[in-house]
Formats: structure tokens, sequence, C-alpha cells
């Protein structure tokens, strides 16, 4: 999939292998420390190249897997000989093989004979079968086995992540929007910053995890950024040339208002000839300083950005002109589909922001040019701890959909609290909005749901062909030392991307891979500390903040902790609509907005119908009395005393978890996570006060067990 280097077959074949691989000893390793690639690095590591294959030869993947055979091997005191004869792994590239393995990046691997052997048809799959041995560690590497074949394709091939990071520093966003872990890895001072080894070290990263597309810049684009996609092409390619020896490819949210904000011209209308030409100019501009580049990203008419609306077009239309001006490259146009009217009147019961994305985007299903990605947020609102499943993924058959997750913890506890989000990703990912054995979300971004072609995709190599949209989230990575400030945090960011590559992974399974490569050789205790701390770390958030899917709840702006009432009477349509009598908000068809009519059966009516409504997702639903009785048998007030208590009383059990490993590991990640652990405590503490003060006084229940609540 990756364009081969502008480097001479001559340069190729007398300098095989790139320099070094990418590390930098003053920020933490994250899952790549040096002991994790020691099972592998013991061994004589051959990698495989057939004679006569310049492209290949010339494949920056390729020369990175020689790379990282050589540093680890020359690290571990094993060696890299030539022929795979003489090696105990042989890592095989086989040009012809990537159509019968199942795509570029697919690879598989047979054990036999005392030898593991990793065929791949390109240097991406080559890359991604070294890494699949370095996170199988000692077991993957035992040659003993009866020559089976197992055969390791990603389920999508579009598994991307979307920096939120803004160029010049924001006077309220700051230099990442929404970012918890410092500045930005990829600008500072208001420019590209000079040394990108750290991009490179991510790439690296991100590569073992199993990511393979990166969007540079915050979908809010602001003047200093809009430039990007003009002035600061090199500077872009810069960021590219880093993330290609990767196999990843880089992508650049751009300014719906480009033509007037860039190119001086009046208007931005789709339909207007100057404007496509301008797109059509700007496009070939980029493709031609960066060859492999991956597409836009675009957040049109939502929260402020400009859009085609403002000319009476259609995001379809929209979407499809920037679509012609990528398509002779091969590129794609990432579109959002978060569109709602964030200037509403609380008083207007009528209007529901959960129903916008529907509303705005079903009616365009099937107009969509087929470079277009809808890009679609896990839920209806806004990345919340519990929202059902949006309902648009189930409703656009004939477009390329893309699920949009949030690996920054922007509703989740902003990396100071210790919240491990493997778990609900998966549940979004395979839940199945047709009934039992009937596809799943992540079926249906792979282009598998009803209704699609079937199409597998092309494996990225144009972008095009195919039904997928794969899977999107925004990256909680900054400069921080250890990437995502929380050092727990990077267990999401591993998390995403292997759960973009393999769907049906067991989230639990994720957390202790991703502890046993974090943490090698520590203390047997430490890793199942780690599992006890982050494993069920999502519902011990949710116990403390808001209850039973009602969402919100937060300080208004930066989102940190609680303020019930915050955004109650504000434009935002994130509304509780809470009285002396009740709580919640009533989307059923019978009485409320009619969002529950946006789902297929079954869900229209589980969701529609009190009694089966299931308790966690009872207040996104429905609006009722504080004594109404759950299905769990608590009434509503009692159960968010009972969940408020409990989830403090969790999160207690996680320092004295955590307390008791912490001098088994090194110093400064002990401290971190034990200073992390302490906001923790205060903020779920404020939340359980706050919350449970607030039901008592508006609903006067008592709580049945007497405790204090102020
Ligand atoms: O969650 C909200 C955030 C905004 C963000 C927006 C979006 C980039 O509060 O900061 O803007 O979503 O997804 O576009």
């Amino acid at each position: 999939m990756a364009t081969p280097a502008p480097t001479t077959d001559r340069t190729v074949r007398t300098a095989p292998g790139p320099a070094a691989v990418p590390v930098d000893p003053a920020v933490h390793p994250a899952w790549l420390p040096d002991a994790a690639l020691a099972p592998l690095g013991r061994r004589q590591v051959a990698v495989v190249v057939p004679d006569g294959v310049a492209d290949a030869l010339a494949d920056p993947v390729v020369r990175t897997v020689r790379a990282e055979v050589t540093a680890a091997t020359a690290a571990h005191g094993g060696a890299a000989p030539e022929r795979a004869d003489d090696a105990d792994v042989a890592l095989v590239l086989d040009p012809g093989a990537a159509g019968r393995l199942g795509g570029p990046e697919a690879f598989e691997v047979a054990r036999a004979a005392g030898r593991v052997t990793v065929t791949a048809g390109t240097g991406a799959g080559l890359l991604h079968g070294f890494f699949h041995l370095v996170r199988g560690g000692e077991p993957a590497l035992a040659g003993d086995g009866d020559g089976a074949v197992e055969r390791h394709a990603p389920a999508t091939t579009l598994r991307m992540l979307d920096h939120w990071d803004n160029v010049a520093v924001h006077p309220a966003m700051g230099q990442v929007e929404r970012g918890y872990a410092g500045g930005s890895i990829f600008y500072a001072d208001g420019e590209v910053r000079a040394d990108l080894t750290r991009v490179a070290q991510y790439a690296r990263l991100l590569a073992a995890a199993g990511v393979n597309r990166v969007a540079i810049n915050n979908v809010n684009v602001h003047a200093r950024e809009a430039r990007l996609l003009t002035d600061d092409l090199p500077e872009v390619a810069r960021i590219a040339a880093a993330f290609r020896p990767y196999g990843i490819r880089t992508h650049l949210s751009v300014s719906w208002a480009s033509p007037v904000v860039l190119g001086g011209l009046t208007t931005s209308d789709p339909l207007d000839e100057d404007v496509r030409a301008w797109w059509r100019a700007a496009a070939a501009r980029v493709w031609d300083a960066i060859e492999d580049f991956g597409g836009f990203v675009v957040k049109a008419d939502s929260e402020g950005q400009p859009g085609p609306f403002a000319y009476g077009r259609s995001h379809a239309d929209g979407a499809n002109m920037l679509a012609e001006a990528v398509a002779p490259h091969g590129g794609l146009v990432h579109w959002r589909a978060f569109v709602y009217n964030h200037t509403q009147d609380w008083r207007d019961r009528g209007t529901d922001r959960a129903r916008a994305a529907y509303d705005h985007f079903v009616p365009h299903d099937g107009e969509f040019a087929d470079n277009v990605v809808v890009q679609v947020k896990h839920g209806p609102i806004d990345f919340q701890v519990r929202e059902p499943v949006s309902p648009t993924f189930a409703a656009m058959p004939r477009t390329r959909l893309a699920l949009e997750l949030q690996v920054t913890q922007e509703y989740t506890g902003q990396q100071r609290h210790a919240v491990y989000l493997g778990r609900p990703w998966s549940q979004v990912l395979g839940f199945r909005f047709w009934g039992d054995g009937s596809p799943t979300v992540a079926d249906v971004v792979a282009g598998r749901g009803p209704g699609a072609d079937g199409g597998t995709g092309d494996g990225g190599a144009g972008g095009g062909a195919g039904r997928e949209g794969g899977v999107a989230a925004v990256s909680n990575v900054g400069d921080d030392r250890f990437w995502t400030g929380h050092p727990l945090a990077q267990a999401n960011l591993y998390a995403f991307g292997r759960l973009a590559w393999d769907p049906a992974l067991d989230p639990a399974d994720l957390l202790d891979e991703w502890a046993g490569l974090t943490f090698p050789g520590a203390d047997r205790r430490v890793r199942e500390a780690l599992h006890a701390i982050l494993d069920e770390s999502w519902e011990t958030y949710e116990m403390y903040t808001a209850p039973l899917g009602v969402g919100f709840m937060v300080r208004p702006h930066h989102h940190y902790g609680p303020d019930v009432d915050g955004y109650e009477y504000t434009p935002w349509g994130t509304y509780h609509f809470a009285d002396r009598d009740g709580i919640g908000v009533d989307r059923t068809r019978a009485t409320g907005t009619g969002y529950t009519g946006q789902y297929p059966a079954p869900w229209r009516d589980v969701y529609e119908d009190l009694e089966t409504c299931p308790d966690e997702l009872l207040l996104f639903f429905h609006h009722v009395p504080y004594t109404h009785v759950l299905r769990s048998g608590s009434t509503v007030a009692q159960h968010v005393y009972d969940t408020r208590f409990a989830g403090l009383e969790r999160v207690l059990r996680t320092v004295e978890a955590w307390q008791a490993v912490a001098d088994l590991v090194d110093p400064d990640v002990a401290e971190r996570v034990t200073e992390r652990l302490a906001e923790q405590v205060r903020s779920a503490t404020e939340w359980r006060d706050v919350l449970n003060t607030y039901f008592w006084r508006k609903s006067g229940i008592p709580d049945a067990k007497g405790r204090e609540i102020y």
C-alpha cells in the first residue's frame, strides 16, 4: 500500500535499511520498551526479499522491517542472517501473495521444523507480521508447530487516528483541543516542529498497534491551520515522511471555506465552477508534494464551522465536490456527520440533538461519491460515558460509513481518571441492529452490512473501491513524557488500534497484552493489579458520574467535574429535564421526540417500551419519576445513591491495588499514576456528593440506607 520512497534502486541496493529505529530515551517507550523486543531479538531473524524485485527493495516499509530486525537482534544477542535456512524466524516478502493472503496488509504465519515463517505481500504486511511476533513474545516464536498456517488480515483497511492539534495555540482550546497530554507532537510555536523524531516514534507505536492513517490537525480549522493545505505543504510532507516508513498515510483536516480564506474567492459554493477548480488545483498540489497522501477530513456546518448550508447546498453536494477534486489522486474525503443545531432553545422540547446526524444524512444515502466516507460518532450525542449506538449506522446502506470513537477522554475523566475504554468500544463494534445473528457495527463499517455490495475494499491502495469506511478515533497523545498524561491511558490508544484491526478481540485480553508489553518482566502482581484497576474502570466511572444514560452533567466548556445543571438552560441541546418529580428525556415515538423510530426492529421497540428499555439507557430514552422501579429492582433515586457510593468505594479499592505494586514499577510511572489516582479520588468524591445531593434535594427522597448526603 505504501508508495515507494523517491529513492533510486542503486541507493537502495547499496544501503539496505534505514539508519535507525526512532527511539527517544527521554520519552516513555509505551508498549515498545526495548525488553518487549527481547524474545525476537535473541533469535536468528532473516528478512527475505526475492531477488530482482527492485520495487520491494525501494519500499520504505520493507526497509523499516530490516532496521527493526537489525536493531532488535543487535540489542539482544541474536543475529540477522541473509537466508531463511539459517534463521529461527524468517520474514518473507512475496509480492505475489497479497491477493491470496487477503490484502496488502495481510500476512500468514507458519511454524514448522523449528522455524517461524511470516509471509506477506508488501512491506506493510511484513511489518504487521513482525509486530505480531513481538506482541506474541516467546509463545509466538516457538517454531515447533506442525506447519499449520495462521492467516491475519485487518477487518478494515481504514484504521485512522484524528488529531485535534492546533498549529497555533488557540485562546480557548489551547494547543490540542480536548488534549490532556501536554502540547502537540507535530506543532510548537505556531509552526511544524523542526525535530519530528517524536512523530517517527509515534508512527512506530501506532504500527505496532495496527493503525495505518493519521489526520494531523484539528477538525476545527482556524486561520493558521487552514494554511497547512497551501503554504505549509513542505512541512506536511515532512510529517508524512515520518509516518511513511511505518506504513501510515497522512490526512489533513481542511476548512470548508478554504477557497475564500486561502484562495481569495468570494464564495465556497460547491456548485460554483471557480470553487471546484480551486479545490482541484489545491488537491493536485498536495499530491504533488506527497504522493501517498490519504485525503481530507471535513467538519462542516458544525459548531460554527462553515459548510455548504450557507449556499443552500446539501452535505452530499459539499462532500462530492471535494471527492471529485481528490479522486484523480486516489484520495478520500472523510466527511463528519456531527451536524446539529448548537444554538437551539432549551424551552423548545421538540428539537432533539440525538436525532440530528440521522435527520441530516440519511435522506442523502446513495448520493455520496465512492470516495466519500461519512464519519459518524459512536453515539447520537457526543462521546458520553453511556449512549446507545447511533442509528445512522443502520440507515445508510449505500454510503461508506466510518465509526468515530474518542480515545482522548474528554467526557471520561480527561486522563486524570483511570478509565479503560476497550470494553465500551468493543460493545459498539459488536452491536447488532437487526437482532441476534445480524451484522454488527464492525461489519457495517467494513462494508459488509445489509444492502452493501459486499466489497471488501481495495486495501487502501487507491482508497476507492469497496464500501468500507473503517474506524477513526480522536487521539489522546501529546508531547507529555508518557504520551498520554496518565500512563495507564496508553492502554486506550493501544486497544483502539488492536480493535480497529480485529473488532472481535476481547478487550480484557487486550488489556493484558498491553500490560505485558508495557511492563515486560514485571512481577506478576503488577499485571494482576493493572487488570484489577482497569478492566472494569469504565463501569466504575459511570457509577459516580451521570447515571442511567442521561449524559453530560459536566462543567460547561472544559467538561471536567460535576455540574448537573451546567448545560440545562444553554443552547447546546444536552438536557436532562429534571424537576421535583422526575428526570430523563422522552425520546419515544408515543409521547416524545420520536428518536426511537430511527432504529430498526427490534431496538425501536426495545427502547420505546419502559418495560424492555435497558436500565443503563433508561434516562436516555424516557422521562421517569424518581420512584420508578428499574429492572434491577431499585428505584431511580436509590440507584443513584447506591451506585455513587459504590463507585467511590471502587476507586478507593483501585488505589489500594495500585499502592500494593507501585514500588515494583519504574518510579517515574509510579509517581505519575499515584498523583493521578489522588485526583481521581478527589473528583469521584465530588461527583458522588454533588449528584447525591442534587437528586435528594430535587426529589426529597432520602437514602434508604441513611448515608450522608448534603
Ligand atoms: O466533543 C465535542 C468537543 C469539541 C469537538 C467536537 C467535534 C473538535 O467538545 O471540542 O470539536 O466535539 O467532535 O467536532
